[in-house]
């Protein structure tokens, strides 16, 4: 049996994958979907989408797809088939009777429906339009770590594990440390306490409590900057040392904030380098591992600091 729960990860990918705006990456849907392709990966379905086509044209209609109604004459009778991740997804529109089925028993379907352009996942939601070239596209995507940039807070993003950026305590403090443990609950900080703090570098993982977004939070304890040299090395050792947490622990995405770059006063343009250069390097260590990391800037300069090493100068 599957160990992991692909639905969920899409549903957070494509969450990300809004979140992001103009900044986000499809890397990590196409991971996902490619790899649930081939691992018996589950959509629910309308019941009666699959065996009528001029039914479903009409149910179409019905859930008011506004977006299929083409006025081109060429697309008339053309139609997508919805589907969904979750009950959840389902019940965000009107009610209808559904059936589980595979990823891959569901691309069959258009072999013999000609007038099926593809599917829309999650239509009532953060939806994605997956065409029949978008589908060959996936076919053909060789899954790998991934990386993708947000501008925002890492609580809001949807991953197996958020980073907090704590100190040796574990035990709570300012900044995204404090807003983690506000949202969480006093259940997280229970949890910390039996982890009898964290030196400098390393990482923790608890689980995330009222936190709906993550499975699990992963504390990175980051260098108080001094400007010495092994400053650097413990801020890789907090990305890498939480990486290998979250893989040890079945995840497949990451979310972290900038560590050391608030209270602990890590220059944006060094700490942004650093990061990179360490997860970069994580994924050279682990070529067989699928990891989707985000990085999540709170302020706009920390993204202008990944900017400056990601893009080309014009
Ligand atoms: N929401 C989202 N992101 C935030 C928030 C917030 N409320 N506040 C800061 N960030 P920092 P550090 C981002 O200062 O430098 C705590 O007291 C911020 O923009 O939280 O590692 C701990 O207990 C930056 O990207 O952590 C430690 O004592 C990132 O979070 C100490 O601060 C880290 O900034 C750790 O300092």
């Amino acid at each position: 049996m599957s160990q992991k729960n692909y639905a969920k990860e899409l549903e957070r990918a494509l969450e990300n994958w809004y979140f992001a705006k103009d900044n986000g990456s499809i890397a990590p849907v196409f991971n996902i979907l490619k790899m649930g392709l081939e691992d018996d990966m589950q959509f629910i379905i309308p019941v009666h989408t699959p065996e009528s086509a001029e039914e479903l044209s009409g149910s179409v209609q019905e859930m008011k797809f506004k977006e299929l109604e083409s006025s081109d004459p060429k697309m008339r009778g053309k139609y997508f088939i919805p589907l969904f991740t979750s009950p959840k997804q389902v019940d965000k529109g009107e009610e209808t009777a559904v059936v589980n089925c595979t990823l891959r028993d569901i691309i069959s379907v258009l072999e013999y429906r000609p007038n099926c352009l593809g599917f829309i996942v999650n239509p009532w939601d953060k939806k994605i339009i997956l065409t029949k070239e978008t589908l060959d596209m996936i076919e053909k995507h060789e899954p790998k770590s991934s990386l993708s940039f947000i501008n925002g807070s890492v609580l809001y993003v949807y991953a197996d594990a958020i980073v907090n950026a704590a100190n040796e305590s574990l035990l709570g403090g300012g900044g995204i440390d404090g807003a983690i443990h506000r949202a969480a609950g006093p259940m997280l900080l229970e949890a910390c306490k039996a982890l009898g703090g964290c030196p400098t570098g390393g990482a923790k993982a608890t689980g995330a409590y009222e936190i709906q977004n993550a499975d699990f939070i992963i504390h990175a304890v980051g260098p108080k900057y001094s400007g010495d040299e092994k400053d650097a090395n413990l801020l890789a050792a907090c990305y890498m040392n939480s990486l290998e947490l979250a893989w040890k622990n079945n995840c497949m995405s990451v979310a972290f904030p900038g560590i050391s770059t608030g209270v602990y006063g890590y220059p944006l343009d060094e700490a942004a380098r650093i990061s990179l250069a360490a997860v970069v390097r994580w994924f050279e260590l682990h070529p067989d591992v699928v990891m989707n990391v985000y990085f999540c800037c709170f302020r706009e300069e920390e993204l202008d600091a990944y900017k400056k090493l990601t893009q080309k100068s014009e």
